[in-house]
């Protein structure tokens, strides 16, 4: 029998991992939210109260998931509260969406999320609380770090060696064999052909805007 669950945050990215749960037919005690006052109802489910609510729980009887998300330059809350309930014994359950397509020997950790659409391939391995979100596709034999976000629609190609707290952008292409290094921002829409160092940006070319002349 699967614990309940409590679920940590009450934005956007909760949002959709809620949606997930329901489909996963989960018991959801709640959400702990700090922004929000205690027994509001929020995406259908009760705040609980702030995150100490969570040690009124054991960690033997709940399981939580992380339902904040993470932006390319935010101050790193998602593997914060991670790493503080995973010291204390919690566990994050790792969540896949029926939708997605994860080959048999593919390794996910603790807390990783893989969303709506995703493809990963054989001989990948995928560290603790990283978001694989919606569309992505991560080929054979990738390693993937810890408190990884791999945004919407991104590419990784065969044996691409990712580092811990890196942001792939939205539609961003890695090649194969290439490695980022920790704490990396790989601009949405960037196409990277050559390894990158850690704590690097990468900007892709981008759309320039004229106006149109009708006359
Ligand atoms: O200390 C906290 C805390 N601070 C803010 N503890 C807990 N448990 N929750 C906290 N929050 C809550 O996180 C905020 O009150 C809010 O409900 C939530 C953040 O929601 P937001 O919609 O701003 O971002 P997000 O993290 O859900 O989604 C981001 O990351 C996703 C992967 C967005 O950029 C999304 O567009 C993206 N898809």
């Amino acid at each position: 029998m699967t614990k309940p669950i409590i679920i940590l945050g009450g934005g956007g990215h909760a949002k959709v991992l809620v949606d997930i749960l329901h489909r996963l037919n989960c018991r959801l005690l709640g959400i702990v939210d700090p922004n929000q006052s205690i027994g509001c109802v929020l995406l259908g489910l009760n705040v609980l109260g702030s995150d100490n609510v969570v040690f009124d729980y054991s960690a033997a009887e709940i399981e939580l998931v992380n339902g904040v998300g993470s932006l390319p330059k935010d101050k790193g809350l998602r593997a914060r509260l991670f790493n503080t309930f995973n010291a204390k014994g919690y566990r994050f359950k790792t969540l896949v969406d029926p939708t997605a397509f994860i080959a048999a020997d593919v390794e996910l950790s603790d807390g990783v999320q893989v969303m709506a659409g995703v493809i990963i391939q054989v001989g990948t391995k995928i560290a603790k609380n990283t978001i694989v979100n919606s569309g992505a596709i991560v080929e054979h034999d990738c390693r993937i770090g810890r408190h990884v976000h791999i945004a919407p629609g991104a590419v990784l190609s065969g044996t691409v060696d990712v580092g811990d707290a890196v942001h792939v952008g939205t539609g961003a292409t890695i090649i194969q064999g290439i490695s980022i290094g920790a704490g990396s921002i790989i601009g949405a829409g960037s196409v990277v052909t050559q390894d990158i160092a850690c704590n690097r940006i990468v900007y892709p070319p981008r759309s320039q805007i004229k106006s149109i002349n009708r006359d």
